[in-house]
């Protein structure tokens, strides 16, 4: 009877589902010392690999002697890229098309570059042989500057290359160009140019950067020779795709290869790649038959697995006298290091940088970017930005503030002015995309409310006026930005990997007793997949997320997937949950109708079962369907419960924020106080709002990182100048400022549940925003452009140039 059945309320909080704040159930282990990460697998008979690295950014290899090495007693082999070019493995291919040195081939193109394996019986005995490796080298003239890579008496640096012509994405201008990426109407865009009333031209650099992840990039590889088989523990984002590539480059079959990414310490862009690391690990496995793990140290990680940014972005806007952006034109000079081992899909050198047009109705665009070889690492990581975007961003977020300045108008009146407004979704881009939804009126005016802006701006001007007569020392900035974020690669059509198609996966399987287990091609770094997807599964379904497992790593039992970057896990396999949630509901009903002797048509689902409509206490919950399913389905029907779906997504969807800083600025010590940070996003529907505050948290930190303080630099003869955590700026708890978070929600139309990605998007916003904040401090003083990282010195550096210590 009815009054068996608990209320509504009861059954849904039951559930923990979307929308509620559910503790992360990872926590348990992470918290506990319990985690299992690469470093905690340990394999009898384990050997250890460690590099020989290059002290130069730039030389020749004139010989290297391992005899010592060898000698030395625990040593089990060296490898140099002699022993590899039998196997046609001294080069590998990278995600952008091209070929990077797996060992150095006769000459080292940046500082740390890997010259050669050694393979010992523990850690420390392979860290004192690579001492005994001697090495000759003659030195090259190093080329440190993007700017003058393309000068005609420039240094060659890719001498493998340097008659090919055409690379991978077209002719190349130069023996040390990469690419050229066009994209928008050149003629249109001049033309609003020469038309406009008011122009600005700007040179915004976005520095290198590197992720920095806690745990560096590792790997465990063991090959069994009797089975022929190969097993391979990583810090991989993408796992299946890593099983892929083995697969295909050492004719190993794709069944017999067993790849594994355990716990990850945090990705955030650096574990996509493939390394040396791993190809070193695995054929030494090959050779030795034993074991082989390999573990970057802090500074290996830092100078030579992927950096991120390096972008020069030569920006102009046109706009009318009134405040009407009419034209955006922007010419990029990418640095890519060494090779251009750029983690993007294939089609998109650039990734999708031309998001640059971000949240403002430009009626025409032109952008193209120049990618260039220097001396320095490879990589071009995707560092919590959706491949390119947040350099996209600080672009059009920086250009937009100095466009602001010059009209005299506010910063946030003028961004106002040109949104894109809420009936023009869908909105069809100058630069070719579809942004799918958005309210960007709504979040940007809750946000100047929430702080108070138009007092905040009377503050400040009274600061200035106290500045200007000397009763201060004092300078205060406001911050605005709103961004749009472009997340969950992707439609195949658009999006692939060496070929392989950017979809992704899962996998939903209830057990006769009514509990789940669900596996996902995706693959949590510290995000809380564990937690949400069960969370999703607990509201399609009805059944309570603490009876569902998540499970994702395995390539042998998880469905194939592309992995977790980009902010695409909830876009893309979050979308295939529903989807496969929604097969699974489809099948019960069925079996519930049968049970119950009544017409499919006749069914409702009731938050965790379904009822006969009209007749709410005749149902069947989903645990007994359950139970059914198995035990006594419908005559003709398969037993039972369990669905996969592989979702191609027919669009990326556009999460977005409005975000405030205010800041004040010591001019004679440099240093800048972070007053205030709001921060408002919309990711569409909320799957566990603490987790999404969580990830905000993260994000911004890693943002107000990058931007007052992190860069990896180089000195003019390559040598890395900051690759320890005493060089490298990690904020700590005693830096980072108080965030306050706030939401907007605005659904995908397309997604199954309306959700968009979120885990990016504080650090896509995050950067801009601390740097207009400072920027906006010397506003006042005639400044337009502070290059970023806005560390102490740099900023009292500012303050001298501007005459302010006179
Ligand atoms: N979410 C919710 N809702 C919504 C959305 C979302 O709830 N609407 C949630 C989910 O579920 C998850 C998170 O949140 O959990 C996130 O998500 P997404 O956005 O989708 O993302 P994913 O894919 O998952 O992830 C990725 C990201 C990235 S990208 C990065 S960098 C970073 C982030 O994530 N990383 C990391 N975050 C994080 N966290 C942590 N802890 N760790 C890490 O590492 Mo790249 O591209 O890779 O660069």
């Amino acid at each position: 009877n009815d009054m068996a059945i608990p209320s509504a309320n009861e059954r849904a909080e039951k559930l923990q589902g979307m929308g509620c704040k559910r503790k992360r159930v990872e926590d348990i282990r992470f918290t506990q010392g319990r985690g299992n990460y690469v470093d905690d697998v340990k394999l009898p008979g384990m050997l250890f690999g460690d590099f020989v690295r290059s002290p130069f950014a730039h030389a020749r290899i004139k010989s290297i002697d391992t005899s010592r090495a060898k000698a030395l007693p625990g040593v089990v082999a060296v490898l140099t890229a002699a022993d590899l070019k039998p196997l046609n493995l001294h080069y590998m291919p990278t995600l952008a098309g091209d070929v990077q040195a797996v060992l150095a081939d006769e000459k080292v193109l940046f500082q740390n570059q890997e010259v050669a394996f050694v393979i010992a019986t523990d850690r420390y005995i392979a860290a004192d042989a690579i001492e005994l490796v001697q090495v000759e080298y003659d030195q090259l003239p190093v080329l440190v500057d993007p700017f003058k890579s393309m000068d005609p008496d420039a240094p060659l640096l890719r001498e493998d290359i340097k008659d090919k012509m055409d690379g991978a994405h077209g002719p190349r201008k130069h023996y040390n160009h990469i690419f050229t990426w066009e994209v928008g109407d050149q003629t249109a865009t001049d033309v609003a140019f020469e038309n406009a009333e008011v122009t600005i031209k700007e040179l915004i650099t976005y520095h290198r950067v590197h992720p920095s992840p806690l745990e560096t990039c590792q790997c465990l590889a063991s090959f069994d020779k009797i089975k022929g088989e190969l097993t391979v523990w990583g810090t991989f984002q993408a796992p299946h795709v890593v099983r892929t590539v083995v697969s295909l480059l050492s004719k190993i079959p794709e069944h017999k290869i067993h790849v594994i990414a355990p716990d990850i310490g945090g990705g955030f862009g650096n574990k996509v790649g493939v390394y040396p690391g791993y190809v070193c690990s695995i054929v030494a496995s090959i050779v030795t038959g034993l074991p082989v793990k390999w573990v970057e140290d802090r500074v290996e990680n830092l100078s030579s697995t992927s950096f991120a940014r390096d972008y020069h972005m030569t920006t102009e806007i046109a706009a009318t006298k009134d405040g009407r952006v009419t034209g955006l034109r922007v010419h990029v000079l990418a640095d890519h290091g060494a090779f251009d081992a750029c983690a993007d899909p294939m089609k998109w050198p650039a990734g999708f940088f031309n998001i640059v047009t971000g949240s403002y109705d430009f009626p025409v665009a032109h952008c193209a970017v120049d990618g260039v070889y220097t001396n320095k690492a490879s990589g071009g990581v995707a560092y919590r930005c959706s491949f390119r975007v947040t350099e996209a961003a600080y672009c059009i977020e920086r250009a937009m503030d100095i466009m602001a300045q010059k009209l005299g108008m506010d910063p946030a009146e003028f961004r106002m002015r040109n949104f894109i407004k809420r009936e023009q979704f869908p909105y069809h881009s100058a630069l070719g995309w579809e942004y799918d939804s958005g309210d960007y009126h709504t979040a940007m005016q809750k946000v100047l409310d929430a702080v108070g802006y138009k007092q905040l701006r009377e503050e400040q001007k009274a600061k200035q006026e106290a500045f200007r007569r000397g009763e201060t020392r004092e300078l205060m900035g406001i911050g605005v930005i709103h961004f749009t974020e472009i997340v969950g690669a992707g439609p195949s059509r658009n999006c692939d990997i060496l070929g392989i198609a950017m979809f992704d996966s899962a996998e939903i399987r209830i057990h006769p007793t009514g509990s789940i287990i669900a596996r996902l091609g995706t693959k949590s770094q510290g995000q809380g997949h564990e937690t949400t997807y069960g969370q999703i599964i607990a509201t399609e379904l009805g059944i309570p997320s603490e009876l569902i497992t998540i499970e994702e790593g395995n390539t042998d039992t998880a469905p194939y997937g592309l992995g977790t970057y980009g902010s695409r896990s909830t876009p893309v396999s979050g979308a295939a949950t529903a989807v496969a949630a929604r097969k699974i509901k489809a099948k019960a009903q069925m079996i519930a109708a049968h049970l119950l002797e009544v017409h499919d048509d006749d069914l409702e689902w009731d938050i965790d079962r379904f009822r006969v409509k009209g007749n709410p206490e005749r149902s069947k919950t989903m645990t007994e369907i359950a139970w059914a399913a198995y035990n006594s389905p419908p005559p003709g029907m398969e037993p039972g419960l369990e669905a996969v779906s592989y979702y191609d997504p027919p669009n990326m969807t556009y999460p977005f924020g409005a975000y405030i800083c205010v800041c004040d600025v010591d001019v004679d010590t440099g240093e800048v106080k972070i007053r205030r940070f709001y921060a408002l996003d919309d990711c569409g529907t909320r799957i566990n709002p603490m987790i999404i505050e969580g990830q905000i948290h993260g994000g911004l930190t890693e943002a107000f990182g990058i931007a007052m303080g992190q860069e990896i630099a180089y000195d003019e003869d390559g040598n890395v100048l900051t690759a320890s955590f005493q060089d490298y700026f990690i904020p700590t708890s005693v830096e980072t400022p108080h965030w306050e978070t706030d939401w907007t929600t605005t659904p995908s139309p397309h997604h199954p549940i309306g959700a968009k990605g979120v885990g990016e998007s504080p650090n896509v916003g995050g950067v801009p925003c601390f740097s207009n904040a400072v920027n906006d401090a010397f506003k006042f003083l005639g400044s337009t452009h502070i290059q970023m990282p806005h560390d102490a010195w740099r900023i009292w550096t500012v303050a001298e140039k501007l005459g302010l210590h006179a």
